[in-house]
């Protein structure tokens, strides 16, 4: 099998961002466009004798992405290729199947939760050996080679078929099509009490039932699998389950705004569990008749009940963890528990290293992520399958009335006392507006001068006196690296915080976004515990609002989007 070597030039502003490379499929579609950056990551790995696992989302440009990665990693020397059926493998059963195979890496296409189709986004995204999105020392080395790339090499052999489960080869590599889900459930199989979740289930067919909205995204077989083959579930458990390269023209984000399709049917059919997940299947929200749960309580709820999963019963947990901007309910259990805690920059892939050091069990993001160390990535259905488990150990133990959603809340609540938390995102914003506000609040930071300041809300008349302001910076606790710049954080005499950030995902444009987050005691009234989110942050939302002059840079009256 020759190898050729085809000239190229190299394309600007081909840098990773939070998770992979994220553009228009136009972008991708360019001559060599999708061939440099493919090149640039075999340029920065061991590629010869290496096993690759390839999956993704199975968005539109997939399958042309799928057969460019074999024709450049087999002319680098990967010796096998992994592959999920027609190019299939969600991101946390990616992950799964790069640990268990002990592959060199993967390359995962997708763009998670943003549209596909030709008008939309595509992703490309490099994992390492244990898992997880590859840390930003290789990235870099990534980033750099896109900088100076000349040439790609590439074998050209027949195409290889990825619609069946089988052995064959391409060159003088071998490639081994797997099924896409087998895994996979095998994993959650050894993780999740099922004859428990079961037996719950069965028992109270009539008021608790299921719905999983997949959104028309991976996850659809995925949830197949889990709640109507394994749990015994009906057909109508699950809805937008074929996953299409366009998502139906949806946007596949699980939130109260995309997961439309989910809240509706969960509310005209009183639904008590409603879950939804992403395009590739790593984010998850859960969300019943008349209870919303907020990712920051997700991940601390799940870890304060994590005796009950037998993957935590037997394991122990080792200990807890948040991205910086995420709600704080998880340092509480940390506290209460005695166990270690983190705060690490925003993405997944900081929250590797304390895994594999065996120091990091369960941790989440507020932009409804979370997972545990059974894999090296976020995980959708973990997620929802934990609850379930959750909520199935919770009702055993309950002599009397059925325990849902709320009454879950409403108990960690009077444990811990409520944070609450919101996001605003400003999407597609004027990169100079962006940076402006960043040099406003660089400004306020270098001067002092919003220090001790006191700000009150208009329509509510709380109060709020400014303690700090700080650019958070992150020391790896494992291998000493420091990621600078990872948000500006504003905090007030009352432990309320606000964070702003700029989005590392956009594929067009610049998105700011601003996280706020108010604390109360678990001995603050009961009707003040349970106020929405929206009222809970009202006066804190104003007052953050007006320090930033966000408006004023921004030019927006409104955030795109509100989760
Ligand atoms: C966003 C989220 C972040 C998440 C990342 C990838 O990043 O805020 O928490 O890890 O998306 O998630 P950013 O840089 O746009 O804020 V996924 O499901 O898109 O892989
Ligand atoms: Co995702």
């Amino acid at each position: 099998y020759p190898v050729k070597e085809i000239p190229t030039k190299p394309f600007e502003g081909q840098k990773p961002g939070t998770s992979g490379l994220r553009k228009r499929v136009k972008v991708f579609q360019q001559e060599n466009y999708t061939e440099n950056f493919v090149q640039a990551i075999f340029d920065s790995i061991d590629a010869k004798g290496s096993t690759i696992v390839i999956g993704g989302d199975g968005r539109f440009f997939s399958p042309e992405a799928v057969q460019i990665i074999l024709r450049i990693g087999s002319a680098n020397g990967v010796s096998k290729f992994i592959v999920g059926k027609d190019g299939i493998l969600s991101t946390p059963a990616a992950s799964n199947v790069i640990r268990k195979y002990k592959a060199t890496g993967g390359i995962l296409l997708t763009a998670s939760h943003n549209p596909g189709g030709p008008d939309n986004d595509f992703g490309i995204k490099y994992n390492v050996s244990n898992g997880g999105p590859a840390p930003e020392n290789v990235t870099n080395k990534i980033y750099d080679k896109t900088k100076t790339i000349s040439s790609y090499k590439v074998i050209d052999a027949t195409p290889v078929d990825l619609s069946k489960v089988t052995e064959t080869t391409y060159g003088p590599s071998k490639v081994q099509i797997i099924d896409s889900v087998a895994d996979y459930l095998v994993l959650l199989k050894e993780v999740f009490d099922f004859p428990l979740i079961k037996s719950f289930l069965h028992k109270n067919k009539n008021d608790f039932r299921v719905l999983f909205d997949g959104l028309n995204g991976v996850t659809g077989p995925y949830a197949r699998a889990i709640l109507v083959e394994t749990l015994e579930l009906s057909e109508e458990s699950i809805q937008n389950c074929v996953p299409l390269p366009d998502f139906g023209g949806g946007h596949p984000d699980p939130n109260l705004t995309y997961a439309h399709t989910l809240v509706e049917a969960v509310e005209k059919n009183n639904i008590q569990f409603g879950a939804a997940s992403d395009g590739d299947g790593d984010r998850n929200m859960i969300y019943g008749k008349g209870a919303f749960v907020t990712p920051s309580d997700s991940v601390a709820i799940i870890a304060h009940w994590a005796d009950v999963i037998p993957y935590f019963k037997n394991g122990g947990v080792k200990g807890l963890a948040r991205s910086m901007p995420t709600g704080k309910a998880i340092d509480l259990v940390a506290q209460k528990k005695g166990l270690e805690y983190f705060e690490v920059p925003t993405g997944w892939k900081f929250f590797g290293n304390l895994m594999d050091a065996g120091r990091l069990s369960i941790c989440g993001e507020e932009s409804f992520g979370t997972g545990s160390d059974h894999i090296r990535e976020k995980d959708g259905l973990w997620a929802v399958v934990a609850w379930l488990n959750i909520l199935a150990a919770a009702n055993a133990k309950s002599s009397g009335k059925l325990i849902g959603i709320n009454d879950l809340l409403s108990e960690f609540y009077s444990i811990y006392g409520r944070s609450f938390f919101s996001r605003y995102d400003y999407e597609e914003v004027s990169s100079e507006g962006a940076n402006a506000l960043v040099a406003h609040l660089n400004d306020a930071l270098k001067t002092g001068s919003l220090k001790d300041t006191v700000h009150v809300s208009a329509s509510t008349t709380d109060k709020f006196t400014v303690s700090g302001l700080y650019n958070f910076e992150y020391t790896d606790p494992i291998d000493q690296s420091v990621s600078k710049n990872q948000g500006q954080v504003i905090t007030f005499s009352d432990g309320s915080r606000v964070v702003f950030r700029l989005s590392g995902t956009g594929s067009q444009g610049a998105t700011v976004r601003m996280y706020v987050e108010r604390y109360l005691a678990n001995n603050a009234p009961v009707n003040e515990l349970s106020k929405s989110a929206a009222e809970g942050l009202k006066g804190l939302i104003e007052v953050a609002l007006e320090i930033s002059k966000l408006k004023e840079f921004l030019g927006r009256d409104k955030p795109t989007v509100i989760t």
